[in-house]
């Protein structure tokens, strides 16, 4: 079997996504995610100019061997741009596989390690009451677990909580993801430290003490910030709390860990191995957060979850919408493979998004499974995905009081 093309589809069902389709000479394809939100072009530019003519020719069955040929080759190593677009050539070439074995992914990562797979959705609220709201709206859905974000008094435009609306990252009734600047969103550490303690005790007290809890710092705190606030907030049980310091000084999360049992999560911005190396080996964290579309494939994944799982460290992959539902479903069939699976973040897609990429995977009472069909199980519909063509878009920037740009 031979590669004789490999395209890039961008599409806008809601939001960027960046897919490339893998064609074969026997009529097989493959499909990849390369979203990398805020920076669609980049990647595309990445596959269609540097990988796409490296594939055409090869085999596909050959995925180590191609990833390490598109990693190590380059001598540019790492990087989001880089690591997204070799995650798409290595879904897509895992999907070609086990579709010509006819088997479902994970039968071919080892068969299922559970039954479903448990999630976690997301309850934001301008204030507390719109947040038990929200709380209330997720576990009416279903979910098991819940992360909850709010606004903090004082502050105007906290990410993912607006003024204006409540629903998460949309201002002025547009979608922030839709912007063509960036957005300007405001922030102060020491007034979120006050309100997060009285953010978990409304929810505790609402909600009980069973409800699994999650809370996102977004990178945004120093290691004396993390740590008063893993050690402020222990009482209230989280499952986990994300992103406490800026990723790329891995020692920074030490302090917090001295100070707090409260389980720590972080990764969602990491693209190897390497930008966990610290944390796993000194135990600083208890759930390791890459997405597949993010960190090289379902092949480097694969091995984190391995050499995290020596250290009793789970997995709890990102999984916001900006995870196409080809990466979606690529780490649904890890989920299930994986015996050190943690929980699975999970904010569905846009009914339309649904119909773009018909996908096997299903969600029923906040538990995902990959579905049976052959390979990731997902279809591009190539007609509706064009009539949606891409939308320049940024992330916001973060800004403390004083107008100087902040971590986020
Ligand atoms: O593109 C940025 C989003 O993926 C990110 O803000 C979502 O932090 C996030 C999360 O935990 O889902
Ligand atoms: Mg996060």
């Amino acid at each position: 079997m031979q590669i004789i093309s490999a395209d890039v589809v961008v599409t806008s069902p809601g939001r960027n996504f960046v897919t490339l389709k893998v064609t074969t000479d026997e009529g097989v394809t493959g499909l990849g995610d390369a979203t990398l939100n805020g920076r669609e072009q980049a990647v595309v530019a990445y596959l269609r100019d540097h990988l796409a003519p490296l594939l055409i020719g090869t085999d596909p069955h050959r995925v180590e061997h191609t990833w390490q040929s598109l990693y190590r080759g380059a001598y540019w190593r790492r990087g989001p741009v880089t690591m997204a677009a070799i995650a798409a050539v290595d879904m897509a070439l895992w999907d070609i596989k086990a579709k010509t074995a006819g088997l479902p992914l994970y039968q071919l990562l080892g068969g299922a390690s559970r039954d479903r797979v448990r999630t976690y959705g997301h309850a934001n609220g301008r204030d507390i009451p719109e947040l038990l709201d929200s709380v209330r709206a997720r576990l009416a859905e279903g979910y098991p677990a819940v992360r909850v974000q709010t606004g903090v008094p004082g502050l105007q435009r906290v990410y993912g909580v607006h003024q204006g609306t409540a629903i998460a990252a949309e201002v002025d009734g547009m979608r922030i993801d839709q912007l063509a600047r960036p957005m300007e969103e405001d922030w102060d550490t020491a007034a979120y430290l006050r309100h997060v303690p009285t953010i978990l005790e409304a929810v505790r007290s609402e909600f009980g003490a069973e409800l699994p809890l999650l809370h996102d710092a977004h990178h945004r705190l120093s290691p004396q910030e993390a740590a008063r606030l893993a050690s402020t907030v222990e009482r209230y049980d989280l499952f986990w709390l994300e992103d406490l310091t800026p990723a790329e000084n891995q020692a920074s999360l030490r302090l917090a860990r001295q100070h707090s049992t409260t389980p720590l999560a972080i990764g969602e911005v990491f693209n190897t191995v390497f930008d966990y190396q610290t944390l796993i080996d000194e135990h600083l964290i208890d759930y390791v957060r890459s997405a597949v579309t993010h960190f090289g494939g379902v092949t480097p994944l694969r091995k984190l979850v391995d050499y995290a799982g020596q250290h009793q460290i789970r997995t709890g992959f990102h999984g916001p919408e900006d995870i196409s539902p080809v990466g979606m479903a690529a780490q649904i069939h890890l989920d299930l493979a994986v015996h050190n699976f943690g929980i699975q973040e999970y904010s569905g897609h846009t009914e339309l998004t649904h119909r773009v990429f018909r996908h096997g995977y299903t969600f029923t009472d906040g538990y995902l499974h990959p579905g049976d069909l052959p390979g990731l199980g997902v279809e591009l519909d190539e007609e509706l995905a064009a009539a949606h063509p891409y939308v320049p878009a940024y992330l916001p920037v973060n800004r403390l009081l004083d107008g100087s740009v902040h971590d986020w």
